[in-house]
């Protein structure tokens, strides 16, 4: 039996990649935070009991900070694959803290990839790497494109790129970059965009939010569904050469799309609701992002099966469901539809 250690498996993709890499047979391990509310709501569901012969997750008190408990991690566990996807993760949270942005999302990557090469094991690494790294380097940007990051997060970023390049040119260590464009989903964090608008969708409807506050409604993301891109790092895994690749779905949408689609999907008219508030601005702003999907598609037989209209549709039927009223129900039918074999839970 394979073993995988994911970090940041409480977050949105390390959810997916725990149910995929259980899926797969994997025993997988999760790093967590010791925090003082419960922050495992996402992976609730998968988790048995270790005393349990059937459990094949585990879960271990972890900080990135902490080069001392990420080796002992490491040490014990003896994983086969490491995922790296722990981060501050939100760049305009980045430019409030940047310091501490740098100190998790840039330096926790020499912590994990010194442990490893100090390990002496041969244990293959997985870096989450951002399109944020592409900043305003004109679209479409692939695995060639000039960086020109926006803001300390993506900074941080391309600090990791670029040590997971290091490590595998200077310890011919298997150690690779998923370049991921946006993705989303229900479990999306809620200060992200797209969950933020569907929520509030959601929460209207109920009765129980009448405006909504946002910032550019002018930028434009590569936006796809986050259980596709969890299985794509499992893929980047496991080619014979360790390697970089993009991945997105090839087309743009503005923020005011999401907004338009999303309002329109309940039939609500978003301008009623919709006001700007220049708090979320950014003092740099990304302003298009496209993915050139060609070297993935190609090598990782990437072909996303989730467009845009259909990401809303399923983030707002569900956010309408975690409020308890009845969903519109085209999101689920393009799942079921889509993935009659999915491996996880729809929420
Ligand atoms: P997310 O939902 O924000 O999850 C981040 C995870 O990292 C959470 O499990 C979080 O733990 C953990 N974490 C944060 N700081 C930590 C620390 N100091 N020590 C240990 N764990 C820590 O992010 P995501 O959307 O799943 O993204 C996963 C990774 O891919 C991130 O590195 C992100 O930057 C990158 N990425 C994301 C996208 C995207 O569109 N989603 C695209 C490209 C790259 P808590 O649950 O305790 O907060
Ligand atoms: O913003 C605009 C905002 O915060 C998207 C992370 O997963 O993807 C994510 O980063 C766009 C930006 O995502 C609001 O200015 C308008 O142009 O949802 P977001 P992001 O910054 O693209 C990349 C690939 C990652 O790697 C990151 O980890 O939406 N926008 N109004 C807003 N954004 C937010 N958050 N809130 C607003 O009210």
């Amino acid at each position: 039996m394979k073993k995988a250690l994911i970090t940041g498996a409480t977050g949105q993709d390390g959810s997916y990649l725990t149910e995929f890499l259980l899926s797969k047979g994997y025993q997988v391990h999760g790093i967590i935070r010791r925090a003082s509310t419960f922050n495992t709501g996402r992976i609730d569901h998968i988790y048995v009991d270790p005393h349990s012969k059937k459990a094949k997750l585990f879960l271990h008190y972890g900080d990135i900070a902490d080069a001392e408990q990420i080796n002992n991690i490491i040490f014990n566990i003896k994983p086969d694959e490491v995922y790296h996807l722990a981060a501050q993760s939100h760049v305009r949270v980045s430019f409030d803290i940047p310091e501490y942005t740098g100190n998790i999302t840039a330096l926790g990557t020499t912590r994990i990839l010194e442990a490893i090469r100090r390990s002496g094991r041969k244990i293959k690494f997985y870096q989450a790497s951002s399109s944020e790294m592409f900043g305003s380097a004109l679209p479409p940007q692939s695995e060639t494109t000039q960086f020109q990051p926006q803001s300390p997060y993506a900074c941080a970023k391309l600090y990791s790129y670029w040590l997971t390049k290091n490590y595998r040119d200077g310890y011919n260590m298997f150690a690779c970059n998923g370049i991921l464009f946006n993705h989303e989903s229900p479990r999306r964090g809620e200060t992200f965009v797209s969950r933020k608008i569907t929520r509030a969708v959601a929460s209207i409807l109920a009765g129980k939010q009448d405006k909504l506050y946002l910032g550019n409604l002018n930028a434009k993301r590569d936006w796809g569904f986050a259980p596709e891109y969890t299985e794509i790092m499992w893929r980047i895994l496991q080619q014979d050469k360790p390697d970089d690749y993009v991945t997105g779905t090839g087309e743009s949408h503005s923020v005011k799309e999401l907004v338009e689609e999303a309002f329109s999907y309940v039939g609500l008219k978003w301008k009623k609701y919709v006001s700007i508030d220049p708090r979320y601005f950014r003092p740099t702003e990304v302003n298009n992002l496209i993915a050139d999907i060609k070297k993935a598609k190609k090598v990782l037989k990437w072909h996303p099966k989730v467009n845009f209209n259909d990401l809303v549709k399923i983030m707002v039927d569900a956010d309408v469901r975690a409020f308890g009223l009845k969903a519109i129900g085209e999101g689920d039918k393009i799942l079921e539809k889509k993935f009659p074999n999915r491996w996880w839970k729809v929420d």
